[in-house]
Parts: structure tokens; C-alpha cells; sequence
């Protein structure tokens, strides 16, 4: 109903059905034979990381094996994922990526 609203007939709605989607990580795991240039091509381009980002980013999965690219909802994670493999596959590099529940 409308009770206290004026009599205008508009219903305010006090909770939003909507919610939060739930968010993924983009992680990047370090190989023996991707070329670190490559990696840091790959973070610039498919993550929107300056030249300075992405060098630091590769340089932790270099030496710790897994870093963080991104964080974003499912479809655009999964996206990010399959585009990455697939580039990397068309320059012959084993780079691999993957996404974990946030
Ligand atoms: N370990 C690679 C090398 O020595 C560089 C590298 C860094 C590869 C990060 C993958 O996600 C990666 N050439």
C-alpha cells in the first residue's frame, strides 16, 4: 500500500532485490619458458597495468609462482582467462592463467 506516501500511489521500495555479484580472482602462474617481456606484454594489455604494474606483478609470480592480475565478476574473469591462454598458445608460450573465488 501506499499509506503514509501522500496519497501520491507511488510505493518506495525500502530493499533493493539486486545483489552484489559475487567478484573472481585473476591469477597468473609462472612457468619455466614464457618470456618475462611476454608476461608483462600480457598484464599491460589484457589487465590495463602501467609498464611498472605489470613488471612488478611478473617479477612476484617469477619468484613466488602466483600473482595477482585482477579482480572481476565471473563472465569478465573467465574472459580474461580464455583470452590470455589462447594468446599466449598462438605465440608457442605454456603461460597459464586462472580464476579463484574471491
Ligand atoms: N619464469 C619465466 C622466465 O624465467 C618468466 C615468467 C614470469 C613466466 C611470470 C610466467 O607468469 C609468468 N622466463
Amino acid at each position: 500500500d501506499d499509506k503514509g506516501r501522500g496519497g501520491t500511489g507511488v510505493v518506495l521500495q525500502t530493499r533493493s532485490k539486486t545483489k552484489k555479484p559475487s567478484l573472481y580472482k585473476v591469477l597468473m602462474l609462472n612457468d619455466d619458458y614464457t618470456p618475462m617481456e611476454f608476461v608483462v606484454h600480457v598484464l599491460e594489455h589484457y589487465f590495463g597495468k602501467s609498464r611498472d604494474e605489470a613488471t612488478q606483478i611478473m617479477l612476484h609470480v617469477h619468484q613466488r609462482g602466483v600473482g595477482l592480475c585482477g579482480v572481476y565478476t565471473f563472465e569478465v574473469a573467465e574472459t580474461k582467462v580464455t583470452q590470455v591462454i589462447d594468446y599466449a598458445r598462438r605465440n608457442q608460450h605454456p603461460l597459464q592463467c586462472t580464476l579463484e573465488k574471491e
